[in-house]
């Protein structure tokens, strides 16, 4: 079966790296998130690609879920004794991604393709894409006006109320080389449990429309969101979070979702929305946790 899978930072890299361990790597695309792309100190920040391509490759820092296994911090340290930016923590061994990306885009390639030869470097077998090529930015309307992704995320620590989301450039913003193609090749597409306001509708802003079944894990389990703010902007947005919550993001586009036993009393509600469902574990802790939640989706996906 050959699979998209579209995926934001941590919780999108845990389900890529466990598809990864078993759909072959010529069957399988992940399109990472982009909107949250940043110059920080002269650099290019891909956050969401590096945390997925970490990940894949082994090398990601299983604490945070970002940056790099064995950080070290002199270089942003030093940063801030100067009196520089140091809100936004660059590890030194991350540092160095950031400086040779932004040197190759300043040689005028594109992030598709120095992701491609990145992805050789660690050597990550299955395909990662950026959404696309172009700056697209995701820009938080909040109660304190209109904030730069990382600044709401990080900087403010997603503290200011959401109002809204708009994905600036995106108008004029292609999918990157090789998404249509791979949307095109595949059986299934599967969302992983992601931010669905600022990881998976960025993507879907870009690639507008997705011809194929469409499977979506829930990244909220009882109300709560393993890690991030999707369950605080679904409250601000007076909506109640829940897995029903995310369900009802994506029902225009799905064909299935997936669950944690922990909602089960939830799934009859989501069926009537017009989908499957399926109920299983999907807290992704622990590697085997990666795996078997994405053999669970194989199962589920095979058998509609
Ligand atoms: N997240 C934080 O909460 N604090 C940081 O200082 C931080 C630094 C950072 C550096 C590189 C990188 O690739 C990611 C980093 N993140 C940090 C995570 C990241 O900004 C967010 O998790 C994503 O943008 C949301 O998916």
């Amino acid at each position: 079966m050959k699979i998209a899978a579209f995926a934001g930072g941590v919780g999108g890299a845990k389900l890529a790296q466990g598809l990864a361990h078993i759909v072959a790597p010529q069957d399988l695309t992940i399109v990472v998130n982009t909107g949250d792309d940043f110059e920080h100190l002269g650099l290019y920040i891909c956050p969401d690609l590096d945390t997925v391509c970490y990940t894949l490759a082994g090398l990601a820092n299983p604490e945070t879920g970002w940056g790099r296994a064995g950080e070290t911090w002199n270089t942003i340290t030093n940063v801030e004794k100067l009196g520089g930016p140091a809100w936004f923590r660059l590890g030194d061994q991350d540092m160095a991604t950031h400086l040779e990306r932004t040197r190759r885009l300043k040689e005028g390639k594109p992030l598709s393709q120095i992701t491609n030869e990145f992805c050789k470097a660690w050597g990550i077998e299955v395909t990662v894409l950026p959404m696309t090529d172009a700056p697209v930015r995701t820009v938080v309307n909040s109660d304190e006006g209109e904030l730069a992704f990382q600044e709401y995320f990080v900087h403010r620590q997603c503290q200011p109320r959401v109002k809204g989301f708009r994905f600036d450039g995106v108008e004029s913003a292609a999918p990157a080389p090789g998404v249509q193609e791979a949307l095109e090749a595949v059986d299934a597409v599967v969302f992983c449990p992601s931010n669905p306001w600022v990881s998976i509708d960025p993507i879907l802003s870009v690639v507008k429309e997705v011809n194929k079944p469409v499977f979506a894990v829930s990244p909220i389990i009882s109300g709560k969101t393993v890690k991030g703010p999707a369950a605080k902007m679904y409250s601000e947005l007076g909506i109640e979070p829940s897995a029903y919550a995310v369900a009802n993001h994506y029902r225009t586009i799905l064909k299935g979702f997936v669950l944690d036993h922990a909602d089960a009393e939830m799934e009859k509600e989501i069926q009537d929305l017009g989908f499957a469902t399926l109920v299983t574990n999907t807290l992704m802790n622990q590697f085997i946790d990666r795996v078997q939640l994405a053999n669970d989706m194989l199962h589920f996906m095979r058998s509609l």
